[in-house]
């Protein structure tokens, strides 16, 4: 081979061997390939200056060299782009033995759970359940159940009102009216429900908070009905070793009265922030229903007699659960209520 051909030669091998990537690739096509400034092309240039017998070797060399060099490029090409594609793929490699990572699932709201369980524990009783209007008039929510216009529970400071005529429920004694306009004794039935007092929070009050409404009317019901009804209930719902007590008291729509409590969830009776030292919750009110109540909704008082009762699910909620301040069940935190999921 002709001697300035053979150092082109020598030299683009050396080139060759340290091209990388497709950059050093492209610069190396330009030094060899270069139309203009190529090394090939100034050594073909260089032919002029040969004799005429020289030139057809020199031309058959030059274009061997031009054919090894653009088939070198063309294969050191393919080896770049392979080395690319297997570095691409070992980057992006998926392991599919890796566990996955779980969709997170919402659950139900404690309140929701305590009050599905009762629903579950009076319905095994013959029990069922009502709903009732959270917005009420005044005829609903007091009149019909005895309330007397004094009474101090009517007043706004009291009790939310929507308008002149309509406030929101204060107990889901309502629902006691409107089941026995539709429906004629016997009857056994819970209304459970969201209520609303303009009471101050506190561990135990909350301005807006959930009843449970228990009535049950039918021929010769007592007051020993009632008081076997609501200990089978508090067994059922929090087992045999929770203490409960019923406590003479007077609300107008029930006649005799009582007021249920339960032994304090936090001290277990011996007296606490929470049970306000007395060792024991409220759980509700209860009591035989007034005959002036009956008289209302047209049931005969002297053939039918019965029981209601009213009590608080979100306290029912913090004993099950051990929550010892029921604002917390409003508040939305995710890292309270998950822990119910
Ligand atoms: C009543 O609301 C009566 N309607 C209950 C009743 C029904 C009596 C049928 C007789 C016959 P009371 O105001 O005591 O009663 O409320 C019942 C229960 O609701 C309380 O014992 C308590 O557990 C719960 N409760 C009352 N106020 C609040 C409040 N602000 N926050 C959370 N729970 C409350």
């Amino acid at each position: 081979m002709n001697q300035s051909l053979s150092e082109v030669r020598e030299q683009f091998l050396g080139d060759a061997a340290a091209a990388a990537n497709a950059d050093t690739l492209a610069s190396l096509k330009d030094k060899y390939l270069g139309r203009k400034s190529g090394l090939i092309a100034a050594a073909k240039k260089t032919i002029g200056k040969l004799g005429a017998e020289e030139r057809a070797e020199f031309g058959r060399q030059v274009n061997e060299l031009a054919a090894e060099v653009e088939a070198e490029i063309g294969r050191l090409g393919e080896a770049i782009a392979a080395r690319n594609e297997q570095a691409a793929l070992d980057r992006e490699r998926v392991d599919v033995t890796l566990p996955g990572t779980g969709a997170a699932s919402g659950h139900l709201h404690p309140i929701t759970l305590v009050r599905q369980r009762i629903e579950d524990i009076f319905v095994s009783m013959g029990y069922s359940v009502e709903d009732g209007p959270e917005i009420e008039t005044p005829f609903y929510n007091f009149d019909a159940l005895n309330i007397p216009a004094s009474h101090p529970a009517r007043d706004s400071a009291d009790t939310f009102y929507v308008s002149e005529t309509l406030a929101l429920r204060t107990q889901t004694s309502n629902v006691q009216i409107h089941t026995m306009q539709r429906r004629k004794p016997p009857l056994r039935v819970i209304a459970p429900g969201r209520v609303f007092r303009r009471d101050t929070p506190d561990p135990t009050h909350n301005p807006m908070f959930f009843q449970v409404e228990g009535l049950n009317v039918d021929r010769r019901i007592t007051m020993a009905d009632l008081k076997g009804t609501l200990t089978k209930f508090v067994e059922m719902m929090f087992g045999a070793n929770l203490r409960t007590r019923f406590r003479p008291s007077y609300f107008p729509f029930t006649e005799p009265s009582a007021e249920v409590d339960f032994s304090c969830y936090v001290c277990d009776g011996s007296g606490c922030r929470v049970c306000k030292g007395t060792g024991w919750i409220e759980l509700g009110g209860s009591g035989m229903v007034h005959p002036n109540v009956l008289e209302t909704v047209s049931v005969d008082p002297e053939e039918f007699s019965g029981f209601a009762f009213g009590l608080g699910i979100d306290r029912m909620a913090a004993l099950m659960y051990g929550i010892d301040d029921i604002r917390l069940l409003y508040e939305n935190d995710v890292r309270f209520l998950e822990q119910f999921a």
